[in-house]
């Protein structure tokens, strides 16, 4: 089973940016049920090139924004509510955050995805299922028509456990307007959810499964055929997804950050790390800070291969380098235009494993004692299968990098308003 050339571009990007940013933001809750007074949103500085720069830097290839989360809020001018920005202080009701950002994105070169939620707690007509859908279609369209390509849409099940939504009418707004859009999660995606929300990927990190087994929120009853469907790890830097002003304490180490991404690109999925926007609309210097020392960690360990050629025949790779060379590190890349296929591999160095593993798909990271080699060979379970790229760094590290990051559940369930 093959990718899509949309979503070889969007493995290919790796890493993206998430950011949580709403009428939460300014009430000190994650999740709220709609009853929030617009009158508090007023971001003073906002400013969406502050973020798409930060993404940049942090080395992001794309950026997903919250267009409207659980509670309703919309954050562009929308003809299908007033509980919107227009209804809000901030620039006299006449802002709209989402074309900002997608200004941003469009001038800076970030591609650009937005979250859409399901759920809405504050919409009156939501418990009429048949209008729900006629009012959701409405604002999709408006989200898929009025602010350029967007690369990724992201459909959040959170709220909807039970729900049937009509999926086809909603997709075919993406069809009509949006057809290179990645799909997260719902309707018909075409990226699915890890299944956790700590940035953590399967190993093996498989790109063919039936949808069954990874989105409960479908809408399908009957077993669904497999589709080719690689995973998203969605995580926040600090424990929540909206900026709060004392959650610091919980704010991910560079060490647990890196771990992060030895597990997620590291596995072969793509990350996508959270980065809440402050009250004043912009990221937190404390925020920003640590993304630059992971984002600088992995440039040190990465930006330098040692230099090799790769011979491949059936299913061994052959991996010379100039002269014998000392290295801690190998990043194994499959190329997947024609699907993925590895499913059991081992590297050695001298006859001796080194490392092994199952998948291999867009990136596979291994950390490992410190070997010294001239030629390397590479065992694959298929001549089906063939490999991009085998590079060798010397970082300084032998091991994954720890998770560590303290969780808070009091202060969670402080800025959590259930139903
Ligand atoms: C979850 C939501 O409930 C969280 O608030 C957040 O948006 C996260 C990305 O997805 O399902």
């Amino acid at each position: 089973m093959k990718p899509t050339p949309q979503q070889l571009a969007w493995q290919a990007a790796e890493f993206g940016l998430f950011c949580h940013f709403g009428i939460n933001t300014f009430y000190d809750k994650e999740w709220s049920d709609g009853t929030l007074s617009p009158a508090g949103f007023n971001p003073a500085r906002l400013d969406a090139r502050q973020w798409v720069q930060t993404a940049q830097a942090a080395g992001a290839r794309y950026l997903i924004f919250t267009a409207k989360h659980h509670d309703g809020f919309c954050l562009w001018q929308t003809d299908t509510t007033d509980y919107s920005v227009r209804a809000a202080p901030w620039k006299d009701g006449k802002g709209d955050v989402v074309a900002e950002v997608a200004q941003a994105c469009h001038d800076l070169g970030m591609p650009l995805g937005l979250y859409l939620s399901p759920w809405d707690r504050h919409e009156p007509c939501y418990p009429d299922a048949a209008a729900y859908d006629r009012f959701y279609t409405r604002q999709l369209t408006e989200l898929c028509t009025r602010y350029g390509p967007l690369f990724e849409l992201w459909f959040d099940g959170a709220g909807s456990e039970g729900r049937v939504y009509d999926w086809e009418t909603i997709m075919a707004v993406v069809d009509q307007h949006q057809p290179n859009a990645l799909i997260f999660n719902m309707g018909r995606p075409t990226i699915r959810w890890v299944g956790n929300e700590d940035g953590l990927a399967a190993d093996p990190c498989y790109y063919v499964v039936d949808d069954t087994s990874v989105s409960i929120y479908t809408g399908r009853k009957d077993a669904a055929p497999k589709s080719y469907m690689p995973p998203e790890c969605d995580v926040p830097i600090r424990q929540h997804w909206f900026w709060h002003d004392d959650d610091l304490h919980t704010l991910k180490s560079a060490e647990h950050l890196l771990g992060i991404y030895y597990r997620s690109v590291g596995l072969g999925a793509n990350l996508l790390l959270n980065v809440p926007p402050n009250r004043d609309g912009l990221l937190d210097d404390a925020d920003c800070r640590r993304l630059m020392e992971m984002a600088g960690e992995i440039k040190r360990r990465f930006a330098r291969p040692m230099p090799a050629r790769l011979t491949q025949r059936g299913a061994v790779v052959t991996i010379e380098f100039d002269q014998p060379v000392l290295f801690d590190h190998l990043v194994l890349q499959e190329a997947l235009d024609d699907g993925q296929h590895v499913d059991g591999y081992v590297v050695r160095a001298g006859g001796r494993e080194i490392a092994a593993g199952r998948t291999i798909g867009h990136k596979k990271i291994h950390a490992l004692p410190a070997v010294t080699a001239r030629e390397l060979t590479l065992e694959l379970n298929t001549d089906a299968a063939r490999i991009a790229s085998v590079n060798a760094y010397q970082t300084g590290h032998q091991r994954l990098p720890e998770l560590n990051a303290p969780f808070d559940h009091a202060l969670f369930e402080s800025k959590m308003m259930r139903m």
